[in-house]
Order: structure tokens, then sequence, then C-alpha cells
């Protein structure tokens, strides 16, 4: 379901500073949050210029200010550091000088420079994947000296998945659908699993796991290739962005990348965890991360691929339960069916664990 309507969209269009006449406006992208329009304009030398618009959505980021306000000092600071332009997002002005718009229903709007000759991916193959996990763990590495106290917490407890079980439990006491006999299995699922969801938080007071700068939402989708080689350009979707920690980085984008089906296949039989993706995405995001993270972090990575394979899962019942409010959905039991394929995958996770902790110890160093 779209956030906003053609009118809404129409309005929007004519607070940015454009170079060029608009000649087409198209829904885009596969996200589950924004809503996302390709722009596409006329210059005035004739050729065209693409540009991305998207409302925020107000109704997942509280406080879209916020989440602006993280992204121009994000965007800003990487500038400083990339080489090529298209390695990061840029913002559009607004004709008041602001990057972002608030029209009169309260809905926030912003533009970004459309990255040219580019291509993201859902199911990316092992050398997609490959420049992915580069494109990740760069980003952990360029925002390693970010100041992090300047940044909001746009979605509180975003990644506390002992915070995501409590309102798991609450959804479930509700149940204002009548929706938990239809999932009884996944229910149990979650409950049979509540040990295991504190364990990076333990890790982080233990001191194992650092609080870092980190995206959060890692999908594949996120990631900008180029077109012709195929080789990381850019992070994008940086609404996210918020201290949090490398392994969960790591492990939305196994999640995601490393299953060997789509993230709401039907077939549970399809869904598998490719361990040669799982090792791939390891190699490309510590090599992207330049050294940064010492053993202890790099021995927790499996943890955090099933704790975010696991939240997620967990995320989506919650969202099924409530009555699919938060993600979007294109057909009644969408959040259901993706809740299984996650819980599938966490499976498989569990029947494979000695062989991922076995690979993620090869990256080691011995420090
Ligand atoms: P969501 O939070 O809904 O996932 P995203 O910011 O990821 O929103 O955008 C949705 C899709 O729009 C992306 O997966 C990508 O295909 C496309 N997209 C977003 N920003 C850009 C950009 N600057 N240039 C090209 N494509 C983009
Ligand atoms: C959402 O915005 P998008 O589609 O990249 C969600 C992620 C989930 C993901 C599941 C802000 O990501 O946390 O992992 O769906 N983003 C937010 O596909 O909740
Ligand atoms: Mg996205």
């Amino acid at each position: 379901m779209r956030i906003a309507n053609s009118e809404q969209v129409s309005n929007a269009i004519k607070h940015f500073r454009l170079d060029g006449q608009v000649l087409k406006c198209v829904p885009y992208g596969n996200g589950h949050i924004n809503d996302t329009f390709r722009i596409l304009c006329k210059l005035p030398d004739g050729g065209e210029k693409y540009y991305i618009l998207q409302t925020v959505n107000s109704n997942v980021f509280k406080n879209p200010t916020e989440v602006m306000a993280n992204i121009e000092k994000v965007t800003g600071y990487l500038r400083g550091i990339v080489k090529d332009p298209r390695e990061v997002l840029s913002l559009v002005s607004t004709v008041k000088g602001d990057t972002y718009y608030i029209d009169d229903n309260g809905l926030c709007w912003r533009m970004y420079d459309f990255v040219n000759d580019s291509v993201c991916l859902d199911q990316p193959d092992i050398d997609e994947f490959y420049q992915c996990a580069l494109a990740f763990g760069k980003f952990q590495k360029y925002l390693s000296n970010f100041p992090a106290d300047t940044l909001f917490e746009t979605i509180p407890d975003f990644h506390n998945t002992p915070k995501r079980y409590e309102n798991f439990i609450k959804a479930l006491e509700k149940d204002p659908l009548s929706r938990a006999e239809s999932a009884k299995d996944e229910i149990e699922f979650v409950k049979s699993r509540k040990d295991f969801y504190g364990v990076l938080i333990e890790n982080n007071k233990n001191g194992k796991l650092p609080l870092r700068v980190s995206h959060n939402d890692t999908k594949s989708n996120n990631v900008m290739l180029d077109e012709s080689t195929h080789s990381a350009l850019c992070v994008i979707d940086l609404d996210t962005i918020m201290p949090g920690f490398s392994v969960t980085d790591f492990g939305d984008a196994i999640r995601f990348g490393a299953n060997t089906a789509a993230e709401d296949e039907k077939d549970l039989n399809k869904v598998n965890l490719d361990l040669d993706k799982f090792e791939v995405y390891t190699k490309g995001f510590l090599s992207g991360c330049g050294g940064e993270l010492p053993d202890s972090e790099i021995m927790l990575l499996p943890e955090g691929a099933k704790m975010m394979t696991m939240e997620v899962g967990m995320r989506f019942l919650t969202d099924y339960l409530e009555g699919d409010t938060y993600f979007k959905t294109d057909y009644k039991d969408h959040n259901l069916v993706r809740c299984r394929t996650q819980f599938k995958l966490v499976t498989e996770m569990e029947k494979h664990w000695d062989e991922m902790k076995k690979i993620v110890k090869k990256y080691c160093r011995g420090n």
C-alpha cells in the first residue's frame, strides 16, 4: 500500500530544485518501508536526468527530521572520504534550501540524485554478493571515526532482539485479529529460542562486541552496483544508520543474500543456507572493514546471522498478528509467509552451525 497519492507526489516534486523539466514519475524499487519514485527530467541542453523521490514513512520513523539530520551528516562526512561521487548518496535541496520538504499532510519528502548506470539486486550471484559485502564492510570502515554520539536513534531498540521478543509476546496476548491460531508452529518456534535473544547484548556487556556506527539494514538491494561491471558503487537506504553491531550488519546481509530462495518463498524446500555465499560474504565484509574487527568479534558473525534471521522472522510474525501495519504486503498472508521463510533459514543455520563457525575462524588472524 502506498503512503502518498499522485496529487501529493506532484506537489512534492515542485518543492525541489531540479535541473530540468519533469517528464515522468513512476513508482520504483522493492523496499518494504518508504514510497519511492523515479523521476525523469529533460535538461535545458536536451539531455535527460533521473532523480529518486521518497517519502519517509512516519509510521516507522516517528521523527523524520531526525532521520534526515543523520543522513545529511553521514553523506557529508562520506563525501570527504570517497573518490567517486557515485560512491555516496547525494541529497537534492528544496527550493528553500532544505534537505527535505514537509507537506500540508505532514508527509516528509526527500530527493536524491539517481545513481546513474547502476543496478541493485534482490538475489545476487556469488560475485555480486561479494561486492555487496565489500560495500558494507567499507561503509563500516569509513564511519569508524564518525562521532557516533551526534547521531539520532531513528528507531529506538531497532536490533534489540529481547525487546522485539517482548513486543511479539504483547502482540500475541492481544491477538487483535485472532490470527494466532493460524500461526501456532511459528509462535512455538519463537518461544522455544527465547534464551538465544540476549546473546549479542551480553557480548556487548562483556566487552567482545563494541557499538559501532552501523547501517542496520544491509539487504543486497540496499547496495547499488555498477551496471556494466557489477562492482560495488554505493550503499543506500540510510534511514537506520545508528550505533549498532558489526555482526548484525553482517547477519542481515546473510539472512537476505545467502538464502537460496527469496525472502518470501512459499516452497520451504527451496530455502537453504548457501555456505559458499556465507564464506564469500565473510571474506568481502572483513576485507572491506580493512582489519578493523578483532577475532573475538569475527567469531560472533554466525550469531549475528542467526540473530538477524530470527529477529526479522519474529518481526514479520508480530506484524502478521497485529494486522500488517508495518511492512508493505502484497497479499493477505504475506507476513506469515515471510516469517516461515526466515524460520526455515534459522533451522538451516542451526544444522550448519559448526561449519559456519569453522568458516569464520579461517578469517581470524590469531589476535
Ligand atoms: P526502502 O527503505 O523502502 O527499502 P530504499 O531507499 O532502499 O527504500 O529505496 C528503494 C529502492 O529504490 C532501492 O532498492 C533502489 O532500487 C532504488 N533507489 C533508492 N535510492 C536510489 C538512488 N539514489 N539511485 C538509484 N536507485 C535508488
Ligand atoms: C525493511 O526498507 P527495507 O525494505 O530495506 C526493514 C528492515 C527489514 C527488512 C526486511 C526500517 O527494510 O529492518 O530487515 O524490511 N526496514 C525498517 O526485508 O524496518
Ligand atoms: Mg531498501
